[in-house]
């Protein structure tokens, strides 16, 4: 439990020592695992890691879940409430105890990070004055308190925190928060009123997130590292997933909030036409492709070799009937014995049963290329069809007219056979 003198000192400063927390073996078992963690010997994919360049803070490489070759030079061990030897240190009595000063007794506790920050020995990433919170945390509110604790004494000398006291009472500076713009530095930060903050190891600092403070490099033979957790309002929301985080005390309500119940019914009506759409496209599909199959679909080599047939057959045909047309023509200018006349009617006979045949024939095709898709080779078909067949039926007319004629003719001869004989 803090002292109301602490307290009242945290309210005016923005930050109070809070004292020694962890033993010798203790801070041993810590900093031993954090260096397992980075080096490999203990793997936890739970846990995310930072390199440490000792370059500009704004080109550090992302956190990853291991490094490709095991290091010391390290900055940064997220997620270590997920770590069996710092999970108990995250959920620590007092740091319990301070949320529910701050956020209120009935308060649900949550964490937003808790991570080793790591000055290497002769390295380290000089970090600019910041505050920690504002738009860049991607929170629906800023989180107000940080617990650090020193697991190697940090020094001026190796590169410790140096804050601006009082400076939360400022606010937050910025809406984006985070790193401050060079016209605050120079407001609120003179060299005169930065504090460097010497914690011993296993000592530990209260800092509200909005203190100005910031940390340099570490030119010592030593590395400097020390665990922070920030603590939340456990009501607190990701703005990006609008998900609470790891509650270490207390309870939500099981009732989600009135926007979150509008937009879980909203979700659901989306998901319901997303569906319908879905439906709709796959009969969309399946159409797509029953159309796909009757397109590609050719009439069979039978069906053309019939049609080719009944082609070639009109034009026989006609030729049959322009033989027929001569024949009756010659008979029409001599005059026929017995015989001949017999020959010119079998061969009308022939020329109708002919007839009667290319008219079923058209019929046929004609039905065979209502039925099929092939537009313009069907068309052309169907040309060739017409013009045989007007042909055809020019040449029968002929063949009548030639019969009528030789009939006349026939019957003059006869009655001059008759008169004569
Ligand atoms: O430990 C440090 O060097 C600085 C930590 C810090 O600034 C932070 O966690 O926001």
């Amino acid at each position: 439990m803090l002292t109301e003198l602490q307290w009242s000192d945290f309210d005016r400063d923005g930050f109070v020592h809070l004292g020694k927390l962890l033993d010798a073996d203790t801070i041993a078992e810590l900093t031993q695992r954090a260096d397992d963690l980075a080096s490999g010997a203990q793997i936890n994919p739970q846990v995310q890691l930072q390199l440490d360049t000792g370059g500009d803070y704004d080109a550090l490489p992302e956190a990853v879940s291991s490094f490709q070759s095991g290091t010391r030079l390290y900055r940064k061990i997220q997620g270590l409430e997920n770590d069996p030897l710092y999970s108990p240190l995250v959920r620590h009595p007092l740091f319990l105890n301070i949320c529910a000063r701050l956020y209120g007794a009935h308060a649900p506790v949550s964490l937003f990070r808790a991570m080793i920050m790591n000055k290497p020995a002769g390295q380290g990433t000089y970090l600019p004055w910041h505050q920690d919170a504002g738009d860049v945390w991607a929170l629906d509110r800023d989180p107000l308190v940080t617990i650090w604790l020193a697991l190697d004494p940090a020094m001026r000398a190796n590169g410790c925190v140096e804050i601006i006291p009082g400076s939360h009472r400022l606010g937050l500076l910025s809406a984006h928060g985070s790193t401050l713009g060079a016209e605050d530095v120079q407001r609120h930060c003179p060299p005169e009123r930065a504090l460097p903050l010497e914690v011993e190891a296993g000592h530990a600092v209260l800092m509200h997130n909005w203190l100005i403070h910031r940390s340099g490099v570490n030119p010592s033979n030593q590395p400097r590292r020390a665990f922070t957790a920030c603590y939340m309002d456990g009501r607190t929301r990701s703005v990006l997933t609008g998900h609470h985080f790891p509650l270490l005390a207390g309870t939500l309500s099981q009732t989600p909030d009135h926007y979150v119940q509008h937009l879980q019914t909203e979700l659901a009506a989306v998901r319901h036409s997303q569906a319908t759409a879905q439906e709709y496209a796959h009969a969309l599909e399946q159409e797509v492709a029953k159309l796909h199959a009757a397109l590609e679909h050719r009439p069979a080599e039978a069906d053309w070799a019939a049609v080719r047939h009944s082609q070639a057959t009109a034009q026989e045909y006609a030729h049959a009937l322009e033989q027929e047309v001569a024949k009756l023509r010659l008979a029409l200018e001599t005059r026929p014995e017995q015989a001949e006349w017999a020959a010119v009617r079998h061969s009308q006979a022939t020329a109708q049963e002919y007839a009667h045949a290319l008219e079923q024939e058209v019929a046929k095709l004609r039905l065979a290329l209502e039925t099929r898709p092939e537009q313009a080779e069907w068309a052309a078909v169907r040309h060739s069809q017409a013009t045989a067949q007007e042909y055809a039926h020019a040449l029968e007319q002929e063949v009548a007219k030639l019969r009528l004629a030789l009939e006349a003719r026939a019957d003059a001869l006869d009655t001059a056979d008759t008169r004569a004989g």
